[in-house]
């Protein structure tokens, strides 16, 4: 594990990275942007026991007080999705929060950083950025990082908020393998289905394990993704989905809202478009890619122990 003076890690999370456990990052830029108060304190806490019901150790990650923190206790987690000034942190923003010893959340590429920094493999998160509708140069520095450093992200595709088409084509350019877990498609975070190909269909943890094994053996750098439908019973309605994400973007560009700002802005209008039909959805497929990231965290740990995956 790289550890530097900057880097504070939660007791629990320490013990199992040193026995070999499984252990699963989460990122915090959902608490502290991607849902309203108190939904994103109860939504973090209700991931982190999704992680333990399926076998692994959660490891929440954010800056406090300009201090990496690999783990939160509950109360950090309320004290995050509470403070009105936390600095959204992608790659480019993590120094600026050290040194300014402020408050930063980690979006999926500042997670995947301190995640690979901290020694942890598995990351669940809801969905990753990728490229804006309309705005071809507004490509989220998620689909860089996953091209150079080599944590797995287990989430339900990427928003119809963005340009899904020109999203899978980046990270096509940037070789990521796409994984669709129980699926042949990419699916479209609300919606289950985005009709876009995955690279291959696996339907077991240790297929998945498999495949972050035989990446570590040819000791590529990059990251893998796992795409996991949203549950069935929690997927909203696709055509009443459309229509407020369209509306969204629409006020948004006339609002002249952009980069890092986008994002947030955006779910908060959904959410209120929808009547909180697209808080439900989100909530429910975070808790089960919070529970499926374990199950194949735990498979990888077993199959390293056996020694069967060696390295
Ligand atoms: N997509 C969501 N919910 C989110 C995000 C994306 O459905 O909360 C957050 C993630 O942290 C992601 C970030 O990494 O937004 C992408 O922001 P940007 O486009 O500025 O890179
Ligand atoms: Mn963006």
């Amino acid at each position: 594990m790289f550890m530097n003076s900057y880097m504070v890690v939660h007791p629990e999370v320490e013990a199992a990275l040193a026995n070999g456990q499984p252990v699963v990052a989460l990122e915090s830029t959902v608490i502290a942007h991607g849902l309203p108060y108190p939904q994103n304190v109860e939504t973090a806490v209700l991931m982190e026991t999704a992680v333990r019901q399926g076998g692994a150790i959660p490891a929440t990650i954010a800056i406090l007080h300009g201090k990496i923190h690999i783990g939160l206790t509950q109360t950090q987690i309320e004290y995050l999705g509470t403070q009105p000034n936390v600095r959204k942190c992608s790659r480019r923003d993590l120094p600026l929060a050290i040194a300014q010893q402020t408050h930063g959340a980690t979006t999926v590429a500042g997670t995947m950083i301190l995640a690979h920094m901290a020694g942890i493999e598995l990351f669940a998160t809801g969905g990753i950025g990728g490229v804006h509708r309309g705005h071809p140069f507004d490509i989220s520095a998620d689909l860089t990082e996953l091209g150079q450093t080599p944590v797995t992200v287990v989430c339900s595709g990427a928003k119809s908020i963005l340009d899904l088409p020109a999203t899978r084509e980046v990270l096509e350019t940037n070789g990521i393998p796409v994984l669709g877990y129980g699926t042949d498609d990419m699916p479209a975070f609300y919606a289950r289905h985005s009709g876009l190909p995955v690279d291959i269909r696996l339907d077991t943890p240790d297929e998945v394990a498999a495949v972050i094994h035989a990446r570590r053996q040819l000791k590529l750098q990059t990251g893998i993704l796992v795409t996991v439908p949203v549950p069935q019973a929690a997927a909203g309605n696709e055509a009443e989905m459309e229509a407020a994400i369209a509306q969204a973007i629409k006020e948004a560009d006339a609002a002249n809202i952009h980069g890092p700002a986008a994002t947030p802005w955006l779910l908060r209008r959904i959410v209120e478009l929808t009547n909180g039909q697209s808080l439900r959805a989100n909530i429910a497929l975070l808790q089960n890619n919070g529970r499926v990231a374990a199950q194949i965290a735990q498979a990888l740990s077993q199959s390293t122990q056996n020694g069967t995956n060696g390295s």
